[in-house]
């Protein structure tokens, strides 16, 4: 049987690297995405070594849609078929108030949440829907179900997603392609770094006093979505530690 083929934006780091891991060791042909080339021929070996996976690396950066447009031109004709679109790569940037964060900076995440997914998705279903298969599998967030403070950017482009996946959904309901919105709660990767611009310390508060989950246990729902019998299509799975109970609620141990 021909080997499935998955793309995973922002597989250089977290729960893009657990997804990675995840599918290669289910026999996937994995397309790695993301900037960081170190990063990425990190994960490419890894997947190579460990789970003699079928790995291509296609950097680009999500908000740039020429290079999204040529990176996706340029894949060898074996790679072309994606079944399993994993739009992952995302980010915030700083904990500011609404009324006095940076523009430009917001500008940054909304490209990336949201305008990117938008395009990664606008220029890879249609191939699905041509071949009659395929999947989507957006990551969310809790932040898309409750605001929380310092987060209103970051939740209105997770909130985003949602609507994203539930329209796409709707305008596929007479196909056979799935779509899916995981939204994570405390999962700990680089992601508190990145929105604490560098400040290591402040990101390892975020996670003080709880056990939080880590990028290979949403994995684990990520691909227990994409192995779904084909009747079956789960459209949203909200994820978080068991000691977290909303997007503002955690137990911490002092
Ligand atoms: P990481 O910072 O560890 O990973 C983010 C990934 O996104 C990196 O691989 C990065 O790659 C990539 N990325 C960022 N910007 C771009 C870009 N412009 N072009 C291409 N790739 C890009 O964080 P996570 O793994 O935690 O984040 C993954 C997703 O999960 C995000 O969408 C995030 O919003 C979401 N999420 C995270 C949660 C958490 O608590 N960590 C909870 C809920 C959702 P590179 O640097 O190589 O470009
Ligand atoms: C990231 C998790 O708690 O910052 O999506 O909203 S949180």
């Amino acid at each position: 049987m021909e080997k499935k083929i998955v793309l995973i934006t922002g597989a250089s780091s977290g729960i893009g690297r657990g997804c990675a891991r995840k599918f290669a060791e289910n026999g996937y042909k994995v397309i790695i995405n993301g900037r960081n080339l170190e990063k990425l021929a990190d994960v490419k070996k890894e997947l190579e070594d460990k789970y003699r996976a079928e790995t291509y690396v296609l950097p680009f950066d999500v908000r740039d849609r020429k290079a999204v447009t040529e990176a996706l031109a340029s894949l060898p004709e074996a790679w072309k078929a994606i079944d399993i679109l994993v739009n992952n790569a995302g980010l915030v940037i700083g904990v500011d108030k609404e009324h006095e964060g940076n523009l430009d900076e917001w500008d940054v995440v909304i490209d990336t949440d949201i305008k990117a997914l938008l395009a990664m998705t606008r220029m890879v279903v249609p191939g699905m829907v041509e071949r009659g298969r395929g999947h989507v599998i957006n990551i969310g967030s809790i932040a898309g179900d409750y605001a929380y403070p310092g987060g209103s950017v970051y939740c209105a482009c997770k909130a985003a997603v949602k609507m994203l996946s539930d329209g796409l959904r709707i305008d596929l309901v007479d196909t056979p392609i799935r779509v899916t919105n995981i939204k994570p709660g405390l999962v700990e990767t680089n992601f508190s770094v990145v929105r604490y611009r560098g400040d290591k310390n402040a990101a390892d508060n975020v996670y003080k006093g709880i056990r939080p989950l880590d990028g290979d246990d949403i994995a684990e729902v990520v691909y227990f979505a994409a192995a779904a019998p084909q009747h079956m299509q789960i459209a949203e799975v909200l994820v978080m530690p068991t000691n977290q109970a909303t997007g503002t609620i955690a137990y911490r141990k002092q």
